[in-house]
């Protein structure tokens, strides 16, 4: 078993904001189920810091794509493969969903640098019988 790190210690730090933001703010966290403010807090310098990590730092994320097409085209399905296939030292897993008679969704798990993912992901996406498609990362900060 691994070794957990110990939490670190948590410091307080004071915040000024308009009173109408703050309301706008608390309304926000009782939709999404926050307990308190410092944990929303918390969340969003971390979601902050990902994206920085994604968008600037050239680092390794994860990325998810996913996307639907219509699979009587049987062309376009080679060419999903083999565009899969020229990245498989990135792709980590992909599933395949058959939606209805004519359409499938496909995600594909991805470990790399954003740019390799999204580079990927804009060549499916531009791919004639893509119908919609969507790309997400995820990373630790
Ligand atoms: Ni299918």
């Amino acid at each position: 078993m691994g070794r957990r790190k110990a939490p670190e210690e948590l410091y307080r730090f004071g915040v000024s904001m308009e009173q109408s933001l703050i309301d706008k703010f608390d309304n926000y966290l009782s939709k999404r189920g926050y307990y308190n403010r410092s944990e929303a807090i918390r969340d969003l310098v971390r979601d902050l810091l990902a994206k920085e990590k994604v968008e600037i730092k050239n680092s390794v994320v994860y990325g998810i794509v996913s996307f639907i097409y219509g699979h009587h085209l049987r062309e376009l399905e080679e060419k999903i493969k083999s565009l899969q296939h020229e990245n498989y030292k990135s792709i980590i897993s992909t599933t395949h969903i058959h939606i209805d008679h004519m359409n499938c969704l496909e995600v594909i798990i991805m470990k790399d640098k954003a740019k390799k993912i999204k580079l990927l992901a804009d060549e499916i996406f531009a791919l004639k019988g893509v119908i919609s498609g969507q790309i997400s990362f995820v990373s630790q900060v």
